[in-house]
């Protein structure tokens, strides 16, 4: 349903956008002119690479916001293992959240590449300085929103996430193209949930119903502020690390879900949402953007629950950090006697 396809050129803007200013040496200026030059000719950009400190700071704050909202975005369906309906459900469900743990580590080993310790970046989510994605501070109240969230939320990280693996940084685009292969399968696994259930019981569509008018605006807002209040886009496309806005892709995503719903009987709570001819595109009511913020700065209803969690979980498994790294001790000390 989602696929590599849905990547399309890249916005206008991001042809429009000056280079940044050349630092002062020649030698520095060198190697901005040879970095500015792969960037322009849609090149890769490898680790070893000499790259502007404003390029490593900017990948490492949104790989690592990334990675942060894969291990905190187990948390929500986590929930539900214990309740699945069915063994099948619990085995799918165990395979989807497990993968989300997966894409983490991948996207942590990405961001460590640019000299970030996990250890730095892990301190930087249990004080509550770096962000995750605002889509997991909200309860999963029924089996419903499991499905929902495969359908909406894994739907809209996907299309934000295909571009990405045209990243102009080498290690975030590879990962990207397993992380995506994944996430569609965790779509799928979503959209069918809840088609069997609109196929059950009157209280089974409500409870579909009822979980979709929850979701679906906090989707929508998924994708970040408007491009007008979006201070990091400019930069994050020219360096070709992003390649479509945030509104590009919120709009991709209405477009691609309409017909989704309709399929699926549900109906999306926005009575503004309908075809513009001329546009050739949905418009879509107004986001409620003071309470996107709110969440993000920590205020949304499950902040604090999702924190404490990750804390928790961070404290419980010292022991085995420690084990593993008194066991990597020892065997590097074995292997120098013997080598003596
Ligand atoms: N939540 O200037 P922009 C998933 C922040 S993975 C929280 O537009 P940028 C898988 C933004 O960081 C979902 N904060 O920023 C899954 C910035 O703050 P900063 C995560 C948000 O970076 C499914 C400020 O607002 N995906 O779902 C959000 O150019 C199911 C201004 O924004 C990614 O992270 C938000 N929604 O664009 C797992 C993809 N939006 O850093 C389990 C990679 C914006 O200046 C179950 N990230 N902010 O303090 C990106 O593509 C970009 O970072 C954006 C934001 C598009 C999220």
């Amino acid at each position: 349903m989602y696929t590599q396809s849905f990547s399309v050129a890249d916005s206008e803007a991001r042809a429009g956008l000056k280079s940044v200013t050349p630092p002062p040496t020649s030698e520095e200026a060198a190697l901005q002119a040879h970095f500015d030059a792969v960037i322009d000719a849609d090149g890769k950009v490898e680790p070893r690479d000499w790259m502007p400190e404003g390029y490593r700071k900017t990948l490492v704050r949104q790989i690592s916001q990334h990675a942060h909202s894969e291990i905190v975005g187990m948390l929500p369906e986590g929930n539900w293992i214990s309740r699945a309906p069915s063994l099948k459900r619990k085995a799918i469900l165990i395979a989807k959240v497990q993968d989300e743990g997966g894409h983490g580590l991948y996207l942590y080993s990405a961001a460590e590449t640019l000299g970030t310790s996990r250890d730095q970046m892990l301190a930087g989510l249990h004080s509550g300085k770096a962000k995750y994605s605002s889509i997991f501070n909200y309860p999963t109240l029924n089996w419903a929103d499991v499905g929902v969230i495969g359908w909406l939320v894994d739907g809209a990280a996907i299309m934000n996430q295909i571009p990405l693996c045209r990243c102009s940084y080498g290690p975030y685009a590879r990962a990207m193209i397993r992380v995506c292969k994944e996430e569609s399968f965790h779509q799928r696994q979503g959209y069918e949930a809840l088609l069997v259930m609109m196929q059950g019981t009157a209280e089974q569509k409500a409870m579909v119903q009822d979980a979709v008018n929850r979701w679906w605006w906090k989707c929508l807002a998924m994708f970040g502020p408007p491009d007008a209040d979006s201070p990091n886009s400019a930069q994050g496309m020219r360096w070709g690390i992003k390649r479509i806005s945030n509104d590009d892709l919120r709009q991709k995503f209405v477009d691609a879900t309409v017909p989704q719903a309709e399929v699926l009987g549900v109906t999306l709570p926005d009575p503004d949402l309908k075809w513009n001819e001329e546009r050739q595109h949905h418009d879509y009511g107004a986001i409620d953007w003071d309470e996107f913020w709110a969440t993000v700065n920590g205020h949304g209803p499950c902040n604090k629950e999702r924190l404490s969690t990750r804390v928790k979980a961070w404290n419980d498994g010292a022991w085995v950090r420690d084990a593993a790294l008194a066991h990597a001790r020892k065997q590097k000390e074995r292997s120098m006697k013997e080598a003596a």
